[in-house]
């Protein structure tokens, strides 16, 4: 079905998910949903660029905005989160949302007064609107990532105030695998602006063309090399890591490897730039496990399981070192994951040395 719709490039992301949906009458709803998402990336992509001019640079507050993972939020954290929630409610498509900005998952609710969801509000979005904004100062690139579940209707979460126990049940409904995803994608705000997603059969990577205002598909189908001969760690974590992971990447570096390949290293610290990389060059990206940080950094819901999807949709694994992080069902909306994700081969190497030192 994907294959009729990408017969010939050139085509924009509005007709991409208007063809979806004509295709397969349950995702009729898509279009509008993701008309929504691009419309906020379009704009947070502007944002981005233009903020060393229009002053939106350093921390909110001046440093007083401390989001609920005790992280100091930077002024496009909550710019760039208020766009997307904006851009997602009037979708009307949206039940509720979850955010590494928000402490909750929120309800969103057409009208804000109004806490009444028709049937068509059947999603639940989970994103990080602004991923690795410690760099965007130093023009950087950086990330918007999402996920899209669907919504238990039964299920209303209304905005603001403290939770009902209701509300509280609902939020527990929010927390789903990666498995139960029914589209994850990320826009990377760079020397172009890349739209990546995958609906389950596939991924499909859209450029902007700022001269229109369109995101075209440019990388239909994209399938991540088997083998590689690229890292993406933060390596000052290295002493800390597990034991089978720092063998197995000392292993890299001395070529004395599976593949034999000697590898270099290519190391952003913007997820969504390191991963967009890995998915056409191949690689392996991962922030592991280590002593400081048992489950390392990124979080599961949000950037983890996402980024997961796509990764498996690309031919990719993706792996926490003893499991798929697809399957890995979160206790909590911020809870963080160790990921070691990439081209099949190595990422086994990864979970075969994994597997040995049990
Ligand atoms: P953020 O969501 O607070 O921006 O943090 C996530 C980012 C990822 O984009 C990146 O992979 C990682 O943090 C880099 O961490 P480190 O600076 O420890 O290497
Ligand atoms: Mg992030």
């Amino acid at each position: 079905v994907f294959d009729e719709v990408c017969e010939t490039t050139g085509v924009t992301l509005t007709r991409f998910m208007i063809e979806v949906a004509f295709l397969n009458p349950e995702m009729q709803e898509l279009p509008a949903l993701f008309s929504g998402i691009s419309t906020a990336c379009k704009a947070i992509s502007d944002m981005v660029k233009r903020s060393q001019l229009t002053g939106l640079v350093g921390y909110a507050d001046g440093g007083g905005s401390i989001n609920v993972q005790g992280e100091e939020q930077k002024t496009l954290d909550i710019m760039t989160n208020d766009v997307l929630k904006r851009a997602l409610r009037f979708t009307g498509k949206l039940g509720v949302l979850a955010s590494e900005e928000e402490d909750t998952p929120v309800g969103v609710p057409l009208n804000p007064k109004d806490v009444v969801f028709d049937e068509t509000s059947k999603y639940t979005a989970v994103f990080d609107p602004l991923d690795g904004s410690s760099n965007v100062d130093a023009g950087i690139p950086t990330g918007t990532i999402f996920g899209i579940f669907e919504h238990d209707d039964e299920c209303e979460i209304a905005e603001g105030g403290s939770m009902t126990e209701d509300e509280l049940l609902c939020l527990q409904n929010t927390l789903k695998p990666g498995t139960d995803l029914i589209a994850s994608g990320y826009c990377l705000y760079s020397s172009s602006c890349f739209f990546v997603v995958t609906l389950g059969a596939g991924v499909y990577g859209f450029t902007l063309d700022e001269n229109i205002g369109e995101f075209v598909l440019t990388h239909p189908n994209i399938k991540v090399p088997e083998t590689s001969k690229i890292y993406s760690f933060n390596e000052a974590n290295m002493p800390q890591w597990d034991v089978p992971m720092r063998e197995t990447v000392e292993k890299w570096r001395l070529g004395t490897g599976a593949s034999g390949n000697s590898f270099t290293s290519r190391y952003i610290g913007s997820m969504v730039g390191d991963v967009h990389r890995t998915l056409l060059y191949g690689g392996v990206f991962g922030y592991p496990s280590d002593k400081k940080n048992v489950n390392g950094k990124l979080r599961l819901l949000y950037e983890g399981a996402p980024m997961s999807f796509l990764m498996e949709q690309a031919g990719g694994l993706s792996t926490d070192g003893r499991g798929r992080v697809m399957e890995i069902v979160p206790k909590e909306v911020h809870q963080r994951v160790p990921i070691i994700m990439g081209s099949k081969k190595d990422v086994q190497e990864v979970i075969d040395a994994y597997a040995k030192s049990k």
